[in-house]
Formats: structure tokens, sequence, C-alpha cells
């Protein structure tokens, strides 16, 4: 099978193309990837010579369509991923979630090609900490953010060109991914290098949202399930009932890297920060028959913080410019 990866440079993406090498040695991958301050070249340095990567912008057309004209399958995680970058700047997630995942539909339209769509479970907008409910397929869309609304959009014009025009393609909405290869703007991979590099955590406000954690293994073990075994035009909510609160999770990583529980600052809190996602998987779990591996949060979370330690290389580089565009805009409290 001859599939293309977008967005395969990133986090998901990236460990989507290593995962899928050792577990589909057949398949022919070829990454289409901008690039962007997100993607890691490094990451596939190591199976250079089993990908084709291709450096390119999922909205420009002339890139794209040869690209879907020669695959069986395309996989769309390329996408502007991070909630605070949306808050300073909107555009390129208009332009990347927007006019990108359309730039692709009329594309596989054009080739009958059949497309997986990854999303999130941040279009459902957020939860009450009290509130029993969990999102199903069924919950109405409800987006907080300029990230997640431009997520929701790019989920309706799949269900649209599947609608009016027969496009081949299924959605995925999971919940928070942890695992290697995430890029340090992200809550874990931030707080796990703040340690290791002598700064203290930090904690948006309260610090009681909750997030519902997932292995990132077992989000593409489901994608992978809903490709080979999901219904065309249906969307599938990916989850491994991983609720814990952030707080919680730096009190967590402090503990693993021999640090007092309470050794961080609480900061600023993200405008509109939803408080809490909490997934409810019953339709992948008994339709499709996936379940997640890693069922131990803590035990992952160790292994996370490890890999960390264990590759500074990759992520060193890029950590002060990190810090230094978050201090623009984040105050401490304590
Ligand atoms: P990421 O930011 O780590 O990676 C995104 C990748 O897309 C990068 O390699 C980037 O260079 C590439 N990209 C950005 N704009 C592009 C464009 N216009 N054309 C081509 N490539 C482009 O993001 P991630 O965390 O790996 O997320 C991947 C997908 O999964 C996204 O669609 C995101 O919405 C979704 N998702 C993420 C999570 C999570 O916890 N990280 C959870 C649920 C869903
Ligand atoms: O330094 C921090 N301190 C902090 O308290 C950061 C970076 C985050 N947070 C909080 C905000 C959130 O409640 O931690 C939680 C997780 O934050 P992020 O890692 O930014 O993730 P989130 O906003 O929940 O979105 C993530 O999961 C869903 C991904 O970035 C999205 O791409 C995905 O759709």
């Amino acid at each position: 099978m001859r599939v293309l990866v977008t967005g395969g440079a990133g986090f998901i993406g990236a460990n989507f193309v290593l995962r899928t090498l050792e577990t589909r040695p057949d398949a022919q991958i070829t990454v289409l990837d901008k690039f962007t301050y997100a993607a890691n070249p490094h990451t596939l340095e190591p199976v250079a010579g089993r990908v084709t990567v291709v450096r390119g912008d999922i909205g420009d057309a002339a890139v794209v369509d040869p690209l879907v004209a020669e695959s069986d399958l395309v996989v769309n995680f390329a996408a502007e991923s991070h909630n605070d970058n949306s808050l300073r700047d909107p555009s390129s997630f208009v332009t990347t979630n927007l006019v990108g995942t359309y730039t692709l539909l009329e594309s596989v339209r054009r080739h009958d090609t059949r497309l997986h769509h990854i999303s999130t479970d941040e279009v459902y907008g957020d939860l009450a900490l009290d509130d029993p409910a969990r999102f199903t397929e069924e919950t109405a869309y409800n987006p907080s953010s300029p990230y997640s609304s431009t997520k929701a959009g790019s989920d309706l014009l799949v269900r649209a060109w599947v609608r009016s025009f027969g496009v081949r393609a299924t959605i995925s909405n999971c919940s928070n991914n942890y695992g290697p290869y995430q890029h340090v703007e992200k809550l874990i991979p931030r707080q796990i290098t703040n340690v290791l590099t002598g700064i203290r955590p930090k904690v948006y406000g309260d610090g009681r949202n909750v997030r519902d954690w997932i292995h990132v293994d077992d989000h593409n073990d489901a994608v992978w399930t809903i490709i080979e075994r999901g219904e065309l035009g249906e969307t599938y909510l990916i989850g491994a009932d991983g609720e814990v609160d952030n707080r919680t999770v730096v009190e967590t990583i402090l503990r693993q890297l021999g640090q007092p529980a309470d050794a961080f600052d609480f900061v600023t809190d993200r405008p509109g920060h939803d408080r809490r996602y909490a997934i409810d998987s019953t339709r992948l779990r008994t339709e499709l028959g996936w379940s997640p591996r890693y069922t131990d949060f803590d035990a992952g979370l160790a292994a996370t913080v490890d890999w960390y330690r264990n590759h500074r290389d990759w992520w060193e580089p890029v950590k002060a410019g990190v810090e230094a565009s978050y201090a623009t805009t984040q105050r401490v409290l304590n």
C-alpha cells in the first residue's frame, strides 16, 4: 500500500511513520511536510532510506496533487497544533487547518483516494470538572480557541466532501497525546525539559484543568484500526481513559526526576482555557475491537521522561527560544 503521511515530521505523524515501518513493513511511505517550527528534521533521519520525504505545503495543490495521484491512502496529520500559538496569531491556523484540508480534499476527490483525517477532542469544547459526561461521537461541536475551531472546521469540510462528493474518508478525534518526539512547547515535554535545564515547571491557572492522556502509539494503532476496519464516512473517538489534572502531571514529573513535588510555579492562565476533556471510546472498542496497551499513565510518563533525558540533542536547540517566547506572555503568580 502506498501511504501519503501529511505532517509526518511532527510529533504524532513521525511516530505514525516509525510505528508503521515496524508493524506494516510492506507499506511504501511518503511524507509531505512543510517543516514548520513544529517539525524536527532529525526525527526521521534514521529511516531516511525507507521513507520518501517531500518538503511542501498541504495548501499547495501543485505539490499535493501528484503525490495524492500516486497514493492509495492519505493520512492527514498536518496542522498547526498549539493552542497558545493560535491565541497569539491565528492566521496560519486558518490557512493550514482549513485551506490546507480543503486542498487535500479536492485532490482526494479528483483521484478517488482514501483519506483518514486526524482530529482532536477539542472540537467538542470542554466539560465541567464535576460533570459525569464524556465526549461521544454524538456530542455537538463547540470549540473554544482559534486552534480548535479551525480543527472543527476541517472536520466539517471532510464530512461535507463525504456527503456531497462521495469522498472515501474517515475521521478520528483523539485526546491529548504524550510520548517521544513531542515539541517542547507542549505541557509534558515542556515541564520535563524545564526540570532538566534547571527551570521550574509552569502551571497555568489553578492547575486543576483535566486532560485525558493517551500514549501516541495507542493513538496510532487506533488510526490503523480505523483505516483497516472503520466504516467510510464515519467518525471515531480515540481515548484511553487517562483523565489527570495538570498539577498532578507536573507533580509526577517532578517526583520522577527526583525533585520536590511542589517545585513548580503558577503562571498566568491561558485565555479561554478549556477546563476538562474526557473521551468515551466505546464505539472504537466495541465495533472495531481496539484497546490501548499503555494503561499505566505513570509508567508511560516515566518512559517519556527517560526519553527526553536520553535525547537532549533532539530538543536542546529549540528549548531556549520556546521559553523566551512564553516569557513574553506568561507571568509567575506565586
Ligand atoms: P505537530 O505540531 O507536532 O506536527 C504538525 C506537523 O505538521 C509538523 O511537522 C508541521 O511541520 C506540519 N505542518 C504544519 N503546517 C503544514 C502545512 N501547511 N503543510 C504541510 N505540513 C504542515 O502536531 P501533532 O501534535 O503531531 O498533531 C498532529 C495532528 O494530530 C494534528 O492534526 C492535531 O490537531 C492532531 N491531534 C493532536 C493531539 C496532541 O495531543 N498532540 C491530540 C489530538 C489530535
Ligand atoms: O506550560 C504549560 N502549562 C500548563 O499548565 C503548558 C504548555 C500547558 N499547560 C496546560 C494547558 C492545558 O490545560 O496543560 C494542558 C495541556 O496543554 P497543551 O500541551 O498545550 O495541550 P492542549 O492545549 O490540551 O492541546 C493538546 O491536546 C489536544 C494538543 O496541543 C492539541 O494539538 C490536541 O488537539
